[in-house]
């Protein structure tokens, strides 16, 4: 082959990698012309940067090792340069790559940001390490972008799960490479307050732990220790800093009137009546609302937001609204005077009432109101507040409709607290689901007309942890996983106009699995299509992950090829790329259940809405009378014994660990007469594979005195 040939192939190939490194980059840029040739970052290339953007030249060496220099010093010669075009529009940003250097031109430093995320994402994979070494190669290309919409969010709920500072930084880094832009941090719920007021030290001392010896009770999990945190506001100070280099803001949340159990333990005096709290309840706490009547109520509410006002730069404040049980207002004197003093229709109208007052406070203090959809309801809320709509599609119209600046994140599309598909973790109230119908949302299938778009400020997604803090492991691996991928769909809808198409960007986002897997990033393959045709099982994916097997629990093996089995029932498949997983899946008879028929019993009486024969017909959940004690048992009697391959029994919920036996024992019975113990309970659960005999009964036996809930869900037991 002559030279020119080779040589034009090279080209070829220099260029087609290069087109490709462009066409990945997500969320999907305005416009963007790959050019022939390339930039390379050699040692002792310096970034320039104009005032203002020293921040972001530091923040970018750190990625790419590169001299600073303020531009003042600056002498001609190759560089990444950081400029400033106030005739570019908030956070847009023009990114030029010639042989020569690199431009960053921004309309703010947001656009600088932004220009700098894409020439990440246009830089080998390894850049998000932090640890490549020069020389790197950056296509040669001009981008013109600009964001969609200004408000685009990601909620984390730190008050149920404790996320430290730290942990929130990584995510910050994480959602920010999308240039994802506002963290909404749920700072305060029923379970815990994470946020120092220097006037009210208690509200942390007392009210950042749950459990143990805190008079705040433990609802989802953890039942047996002191557990918490919370931000001092020297942290989170550093935390603002920190989002903010990072083009991000942080809108805090304080969850009212509602979700204010935590609150209620520390300082019972602001509950309606101020009646002593003794009873356990279940789940939705209805002692968790604000009296709305009294006054000092007000003022305590005065000394927690007036130090949130100074803290936080952000223009808006959260204020929760949502979930408001208002039977405490209708049974309290004060609340039913102030009712018929102010004039107020109903509950609707007197959280109205409340929220008004606590916006005032906002108001003198220079900041303005976001609140959950509910708060819409009484009809006066001013319409300078900012509405997340979050329950769903229909409360994000309302909102919209009646002129309300509006936050769409309906749970349906974006609560990442969300199964994936039917066999994984998660909850399952709004919808399962995953990146594909996060990136479907569309505001116009959805029903919104242009005049509501109009109203659109952004959208969100959330990440709701009243589940989180029972997943092992715990953390930050069940973090990643339910965010990603789904948060680069989110990222795009907000950021990216023009057609969707599920093809195109599923191409992207396998492009980004590289880079998602430099950033340590535990997230979320596709699952792996498992058939099983004449004798044969095989798996297959479309993404170029690595195929593993395990069979019959066994550890797991490389998958290499159709195993040829006349038990696929035992087989599960899992997929890996990197730091990536998919969940395990295995063909429709792995997930087949036996039916057998039983009768259950129980030490502890039956509810009558939820009677025992709803378990023993496998057609949902039951519940006891009461919550259990020491020895109160809960026994499954079966009309014929039977052989099978796995038996399963549970107390509590799926997904939650409540309702359940906190701790206790299994036995098993094959005459109905005599039990022998088989193991103990896990987080209300237990399992057996291949029993060795025939199963005639099952006795469940508590080993703790209560568990948090005035009662025991049981379940139908799952055999294979
Ligand atoms: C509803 S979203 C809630 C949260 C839960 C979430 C779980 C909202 C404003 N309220 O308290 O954590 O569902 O998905």
């Amino acid at each position: 082959m002559g030279k020119s040939k080779s040589l034009q192939i090279l080209l070829l190939l220099a260029l087609s990698a290069a087109a490709n490194a462009a066409t990945t980059i997500l969320p999907r840029p305005n416009s963007c012309d790959i050019h022939e040739g390339q930039f390379v970052f050699t040692p002792g290339i310096p970034v320039i940067y104009a005032p203002g953007l020293e921040a972001l030249a530091e923040y970018i060496t750190e990625y790419i090792p590169l001299r600073q220099i303020d531009d003042r010093t600056w002498t001609a010669g190759q560089s990444l340069r950081l400029l400033i075009d106030d005739t570019l529009g908030a956070e847009a940003y023009r990114l030029e790559v010639t042989p020569q250097g690199v431009r960053v031109t921004g309309g703010d430093y947001g656009g600088v940001f932004n220009g700098l995320q894409t020439l990440l994402q246009l830089l080998p994979p390894e850049a998000y390490t932090k640890h490549a070494t020069l020389p790197m190669t950056v296509p040669a290309c001009r981008i013109v972008d600009e964001p969609r919409f200004h408000y685009r969010g990601m909620m984390l709920d730190v008050a149920r799960t404790w996320m430290d500072a730290d942990r929130v930084k990584r995510h910050i880094d994480l959602m920010s490479h999308l240039k994802i832009n506002k963290l909404h941090l749920h700072l305060s719920d029923d379970e815990g307050w994470r946020l120092e007021i220097k006037s009210h030290p208690e509200l942390t001392e007392i009210g950042a732990w749950r459990g143990g010896d805190s008079p705040v009770w433990p609802v989802y999990g953890k039942w047996d220790e002191k557990y918490g945190g919370f931000y001092t506001q020297e942290q989170m100070r550093d935390l603002i800093h920190y989002a903010g280099v990072r083009n991000v803001e942080i809108i805090p949340e304080f969850d009212l009137p509602a979700h204010s159990r935590n609150i209620a333990r520390v300082h019972p005096e602001i509950l309606c009546n101020y009646t002593p709290d003794l009873e356990v309840t279940a789940g939705y706490d209805y002692r968790s609302v604000w009296c709305a009547a009294r006054e000092e109520n007000y003022r305590l509410l005065a000394d927690i937001l007036g130090e949130v006002a100074d803290l936080f730069p952000s223009e808006y404040i959260h204020i929760g609204g949502d979930e408001v049980d208002m039977t405490q207002w209708s049974r309290c004197p004060d609340c039913q005077a102030l009712k018929s003093r102010e004039g107020l229709a109903d509950g609707h109208a007197i959280e109205q009432y409340f929220l008004g007052r606590v916006n005032r406070i906002l108001e003198a203090n220079g900041k303005r109101a976001a609140v959950w959809n509910e708060a819409i309801r009484g009809g006066n809320l001013p319409r300078n507040a900012r509405v997340h709509g979050w329950k769903d599609v229909d409360a994000c119209l309302e909102a919209t409709a009646q002129g309300y600046r509006t936050v769409v994140m309906p749970g349906a599309y974006f609560y990442f607290d969300m199964r994936q598909s039917p066999h994984e973790e998660g909850h399952d109230w709004a919808a399962i689901f995953d990146v594909r119908k996060t990136y479907s949302f569309d505001f116009g299938k959805c029903g919104f007309t242009p005049a509501q778009v109009a109203n659109v400020f952004g959208v969100e997604g959330a990440f709701w942890s009243e589940a989180y803090v029972s997943h092992e492991p715990e953390k930050p691996d069940y973090l990643d996983y339910m965010t990603f991928p789904r948060i680069c769909a989110l990222a795009e809808i907000g950021w990216s106009e023009g057609v969707r198409e599920w093809p195109e960007f599923y191409r992207r986002l396998k492009g980004y699995y590289d880079a998602m897997g430099a950033q340590g990033i535990r997230f979320r393959l596709m699952p792996p299509r498992v058939t099983y045709r004449n004798g044969l099982l095989s798996a297959s994916v479309e993404d170029g992950s690595r195929l593993t097997y395990t069979e019959d629990d066994s550890e797991e093996k490389p998958y290499t090829g159709p195993i040829r089995t006349q038990t696929p029932e035992l087989y599960l498949f899992r997929s890996r790329y990197q730091s990536g997983r998919s969940p395990k899946v295995g063909t429709p008879a792995y997930y087949r259940t036996l039916q057998p028929a039983v009768k259950i019993s129980t030490s502890m009486g039956e509810s009558k809405e939820f009677p025992y024969v709803r378990a023993e017909e496998y057609r949902g959940i039951a519940r006891t009378a009461r919550t259990c004690r020491k020895g109160d048992w809960i026994r499954y009697d079966f009309e014929e014994p039977f052989t099978c391959r796995e038996i399963a029994v549970r107390t509590g919920n799926l997904q939650l660990p409540r309702f359940i036996f906190t701790t206790g024992y299994v036995e098993l019975s094959t005459d109905g007469e005599t039990f022998e113990r088989a193991g103990e309970l896990a987080k209300g659960g237990w399992m057996l594979r291949h029993p060795e005999r025939p199963i005639r009964a099952i006795r469940i036996v508590s080993t703790c005195e209560g568990n948090g809930c005035p009662y025991v869900t049981v379940q139908s037991p799952v055999i294979k």
